[in-house]
C-alpha cells in the first residue's frame, strides 16, 4: 500500500504539477460495500481514486453523458472523474452496465444511456460507503458489471385516497431512484377522487379533485404539474405509468357527470375506504367518448409505452359488461399508441398481445394471460403491498392480505411463483402503496422503508446471488443512510 501511495505521488506531482494525493485512510474493498440491488459481479482491486472536493468542479469529466452527470449532480457528486462510453455493439441489456474505478478515475461503459445512469446510480452508493474525509473522497479501485433480472421494477403510489402534490412525488421519486426502481405507476383515479385534469371534461379534476378520504381536501395535477414528475422523473431514469382505474373505482367521475350514470344520475362525493361499489355504464356510448378522451389526452403527455386502465374490484359491474368495457377500452389504449397495464381481473377479457396483467391477488390468471400472449407484472399482495402492516403494532396501514416485514419482502422468487410461467413470460415486479391511511411524506417514508430496497433487490438482482442474511447486513447500512438523508424508515425487527 505504501509503495503504491508512493508511485501515486510520483505520478501525481509529475502530471498534475503539485497537488499531491493523500495516503488512504482504511476503506473497505469494492466489492464489499453494501450496493443494494446486489449488483451481478463485483471485483476488487489494489489502489484507490482520491477525489478532491475542493478541486474544479468540472476538472475531470468533460465530455461524460449529460444524463449521468446530471444524476450525480442531483447528488452534490458533479466533481467526480467520470468517463462515459456508449458502445452499442455490447450484446447486453440496454440497462447493463460496466463501472471500473481506478487512480486515474471512474469509467462507465454500456450499451444505452439507461445503463450510463444505472452506473452512476450505483456510482453514488459507491461514494456514500466510501471514506469521505476533510482530504476528499477515497474510492476503492475495482469492477462492478451488473444488468437487471428484470427489465421492469416499480413502485406504485395512490394518489386519489390521498392526494399528494408535485413536490412529495418528486421527494418519493428521489428515494426510490437509487434502488434502481424504473417506473412509478401513479394511481390517478379512485372512487375518492380524480387526480388529473382532463381538458375535454374539465369537471372531472374540478368537481371530482375536491375531497380525498375522511372528506380533507383534495387535488389534482394540472397537466403541465404532470408533465413536470414525468420529466422529473425521466431525470432518475423512471418511466411514469398512469392509471385511470375502470369500471369500477370511478366514484369521483361519476359524482363530477351525471351521464356517465346507467341512471344518468349523479354520485355523491364518496370519504369512505370501501370498494367495489361503483361503475361505468358499459351500454353507453357516452362511456366511451369519456374513455377515449381521457385515454387520448393522458397518452398525449405521457413518453412512456404503457397506459394502465385498472379492471380491479368491480364487484356490481355485470360480467359480460366488464368484458365489454375491457375491451373497448383496451382498443382505445391501443389506438393511442399505448400497450394496456390491468389487474390481475382483465385476464378474464383476454387483453390483446403485448399487453400486461398485473397479478395482485388471483395467482389463477398468471396462465390465462400468458395464454393470450400478455406478460405478467408481480404485485402479490402479501409480498409487495407496501400499504401492509409490518405487524400489529404498525401505526398505520391495512392488513387484509398479510403483515408484511422485510424478510417477507425480500424472500420470494417471481421466477418460480407460479407453475408453468418462464422467466420470459414474467415482466418484472412493483410495490404499489395505497393510501387509505396514508396522508403525509412521513407515513410513505415509513411504509416504504425499508421494504422497498428489498423488493428493488428482488425485482434487479438474481435469484442465485441473492441471500437473505448478507443483505440484512446491507440493509442495517442503508437504514442508516436513509436516517442521514432525513428519510423516516422504520425500524424493522431484522435490525434488532
Ligand atoms: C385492493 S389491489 C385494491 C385497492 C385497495 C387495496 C388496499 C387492487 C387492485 N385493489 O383498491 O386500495 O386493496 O390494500
Amino acid at each position: 500500500m505504501r509503495l503504491l501511495s508512493l508511485c501515486c505521488l510520483a505520478f501525481l506531482l509529475f502530471s498534475c504539477g503539485g497537488d499531491a494525493i493523500p495516503p488512504a485512510p482504511a476503506m473497505a474493498p469494492l466489492a464489499d460495500l453494501p450496493i443494494i440491488p446486489l449488483p451481478f459481479e463485483m471485483s476488487s482491486r489494489d489502489g484507490y481514486l482520491w477525489v478532491d472536493t475542493d478541486g474544479d468542479a468540472a476538472a475531470g469529466n468533460s465530455g461524460a453523458d449529460a444524463g449521468a452527470m446530471d444524476y450525480l449532480r442531483s447528488r452534490d457528486l458533479g466533481m467526480l472523474p467520470l468517463a462515459t462510453s456508449l458502445d452499442p455493439s455490447l450484446t447486453l441489456p440496454n440497462e447493463a452496465y460496466l463501472l471500473d474505478i481506478s487512480a486515474e478515475g471512474i469509467t462507465i461503459t454500456a450499451k444505452a444511456a439507461a445503463g450510463l445512469l444505472n452506473g452512476a446510480i450505483t456510482l453514488v452508493q459507491v461514494v456514500e460507503f466510501s471514506p469521505n474525509t476533510e482530504r476528499g473522497i477515497f474510492l476503492p479501485a475495482g469492477t462492478i458489471t451488473d444488468q437487471p433480472r428484470y427489465a421492469y421494477r416499480g413502485f406504485m403510489l395512490d394518489v386519489a385516497r390521498h392526494f399528494f402534490g408535485v413536490d412529495t412525488v418528486k421527494q418519493v421519486i428521489d428515494r426510490i431512484a437509487p434502488y434502481k426502481i424504473n417506473h412509478l405507476h401513479l394511481h390517478l383515479s379512485d372512487d375518492q377522487g380524480w387526480r388529473i385534469e382532463i381538458k375535454s371534461w374539465p369537471g372531472l379534476a374540478e368537481i371530482g379533485g375536491r375531497f380525498e378520504v375522511d372528506g380533507t381536501p383534495g387535488g389534482y395535477y394540472t397537466q403541465e404539474d404532470y408533465t413536470e414528475i414525468v420529466n422529473y422523473a425521466a431525470a432518475r431514469g423512471i418511466t411514469v405509468v398512469p392509471e385511470i382505474d375502470m369500471p369500477g373505482h370511478t366514484n369521483a367521475a361519476l359524482n363530477a357527470y351525471a351521464e356517465l350514470n346507467g341512471d344518468g344520475k349523479a354520485r355523491d362525493p364518496y370519504f369512505g375506504t370501501k370498494v367495489g361499489f361503483s361503475t361505468l355504464d358499459a351500454n353507453k356510448e357516452v362511456t366511451y367518448e369519456f374513455i377515449d378522451d381521457v385515454v387520448r389526452e393522458i397518452s398525449a403527455i405521457t413518453p412512456g409505452p404503457y397506459f394502465h386502465i385498472g379492471g380491479d374490484e368491480s364487484s356490481v359491474t355485470p360480467h359480460d359488461d366488464y368484458v365489454k368495457l375491457i375491451r373497448r377500452a383496451q382498443d382505445i389504449v391501443l389506438k393511442h399508441g399505448k400497450k394496456s397495464i390491468g389487474w390481475d381481473e382483465v385476464a378474464v377479457a383476454g387483453l390483446a398481445e403485448g399487453s400486461v396483467v398485473q397479478l395482485w391477488n388471483h395467482t389463477e390468471y398468471a396462465l390465462k394471460a400468458k395464454e393470450a400472449g400478455n406478460k405478467v407484472l408481480f404485485s402479490l399482495a402479501k409480498r409487495t403491498y407496501l400499504d401492509m402492516q409490518y405487524d400489529s403494532l404498525s401505526r398505520i396501514g391495512l392488513h387484509w392480505a398479510a403483515y408484511i416485514e422485510v424478510d417477507d419482502a425480500y424472500n420470494w422468487d417471481p421466477g418460480t411463483l407460479v407453475d408453468g410461467l418462464t422467466e420470459k413470460d414474467i415482466l418484472g415486479i412493483e410495490a404499489p402503496l395505497w393510501s387509505e391511511t396514508v396522508r403525509s411524506l412521513e407515513d410513505i417514508d415509513y411504509l416504504v422503508f425499508p421494504r422497498l430496497p428489498a423488493l428493488a433487490e428482488v425485482g434487479w438482482s438474481y435469484q442465485m446471488k441473492r441471500q437473505y442474511a448478507p443483505f440484512v447486513e446491507r440493509l442495517k447500512v442503508h437504514q442508516g443512510w436513509l436516517k442521514e438523508q432525513g428519510i423516516g424508515t422504520y425500524d424493522s425487527r431484522v435490525f434488532r
